[in-house]
This record gives C-alpha cells, sequence and structure tokens, in this order.
C-alpha cells in the first residue's frame, strides 16, 4: 500500500494541469486540427499501453513461480513466424495511422502559409514585429498595437512575422501552434479564427530576462466591432 503515497500528489497534478488545457479547446481551425492530431496520438498511445498491460498482468499470473515450478528453468522456445510478423506490423500500420494524417496536416499549413499572396488576397494581413521584450502590430491601415492582436471572427488571417534583436516565437494555443519570428527572416503563419474572445499570446522562445513578461492578448471580435477599432486611433 505504499503507492497510496503518491495518490495526493498525482490528484493535485491533474489538477493543477487539467483546469484549462488552451491547445485542448481550440478556436480556430488550425488549432482545431492541431487538437485532433492530439486526441488521435493519444488514442493510439493508451491502446498499446492497455494491450500491454493486460497481456504483461496475464503473463506475470500465468507463468508465476507456483509449487511445481519452484527452480524450473524454461527451455528455448521454437520460433513463431505468426507472432513475428503479428507484431512487426502491428506498430508499422499504427505509425502509419499517426503519420498519414500528422503529415498531411502538417503540409495543410505550410502550404496556406506559403500560399501567401493567394490567401492574403482577401484575408485580414498583420505585420507582427517581435523585440524584447514586446510586441508590434501592424494593420494595413497603419493601425499599431504593442498590447493586443485584434481579429475579425471566421476570416482569414495573414500574419507575417519577424524580429528586430533575438529569436522570439509567436504563440497564441488557443489559435494555433507557434511560429518562430527570425531577424532579417519574414515567417508567415495563417488560421481562421471561429471563436469570438480573448486569447493569451505570449512568446514561447526563450529570450532573454523580460521572456515571461513578453505577453499579450489576442481578441477575436465581430467584423463590425474590428472595423470599429481599426477605425480608431492607434495606441
Ligand atoms: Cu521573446
Amino acid at each position: 500500500m505504499r503507492c497510496l503515497r503518491f495518490v495526493p500528489l498525482i490528484v493535485l497534478v491533474t489538477l493543477l494541469s487539467g483546469c484549462q488545457i488552451r491547445v485542448l479547446n481550440p478556436a480556430s481551425d488550425t488549432a482545431q486540427t492541431q487538437s485532433n492530431l492530439i486526441y488521435l496520438s493519444f488514442g493510439l498511445m493508451m491502446l498499446v499501453l492497455i494491450v500491454v498491460i493486460i497481456l504483461f498482468t496475464r503473463f506475470v499470473y500465468k507463468y508465476r513461480e507456483t509449487g511445481e515450478r519452484i527452480g524450473c528453468i524454461p527451455g528455448d522456445k521454437k520460433e513463431n513466424k505468426l507472432y513475428e510478423i503479428i507484431w512487426t506490423v502491428l506498430p508499422v500500420l499504427l505509425l502509419v495511422v499517426l503519420a498519414v494524417p500528422t503529415v498531411k496536416a502538417t503540409y495543410d499549413l505550410t502550404y496556406k502559409s506559403a500560399a501567401g499572396e493567394g490567401f492574403k488576397q482577401d484575408a485580414v494581413n498583420v505585420q507582427v514585429e517581435a523585440r524584447q521584450f514586446a510586441w508590434t502590430f501592424t494593420y494595413e491601415n497603419g493601425k499599431k498595437s504593442h498590447t493586443e492582436l485584434v481579429l475579425p471572427v471566421d476570416k482569414k488571417a495573414a500574419l507575417t512575422i519577424s524580429s528586430v534583436d533575438v529569436v522570439h516565437s509567436f504563440w497564441v494555443p488557443r489559435l494555433g501552434g507557434k511560429m518562430d519570428a527570425i531577424p532579417g527572416k519574414k515567417t508567415h503563419l495563417a488560421f481562421v479564427p471561429n471563436k469570438q474572445g480573448t486569447y493569451q499570446g505570449k512568446c514561447a522562445e526563450f529570450c532573454g530576462s523580460g521572456h515571461a513578461t513578453m505577453r499579450f492578448k489576442a481578441r477575436v471580435v465581430s467584423e463590425d466591432e474590428y472595423e470599429k477599432w481599426l477605425r480608431t486611433e492607434g495606441e
């Protein structure tokens, strides 16, 4: 019963981590795809884990040391071609099931981001500039914001990301995966936010002493509200 000592620790970790898992609560098409991939890989992992635990328990019980087996050393077993084929093919199949949607999603994102001009035409284009330790969001009409990224709901957003000093990483967990901000280079991130709300954004690359303070708000609002905000004076 010594293992019971770990119960409070497990409950604590569950409570601390489970309150708000933002990547599993997506608010854009890209974030939805990524969250589906997390569920798929978690499901496959649990499948393997459960099968292994059942087999392990069964074998430990079946081949336990009983009265007549004390000191018994099992002899060599003959090879079993069928079993060998099964445990070679099954992991390959699992990897294929995991790899196909992952590679497809990765290429879709790259394609969407790299599609650049095509995607940008009817998208809200924002220049994102990172510096130690702040962000600047510049809109098509020249409006600048340092504290919040405002986007209209259900409209494509195309971000062009750069840095003026060191490598940073733009990340709004509920809107999709991270993108590096690299000095002297432009990177792209594209998604369609589909839920209104205010989401936390941050720098996801350790960039110096003020890294932890490099946060911003991403606000997804109705199109009317967005137009109104865009026309008001910048900061
Ligand atoms: Cu940073």
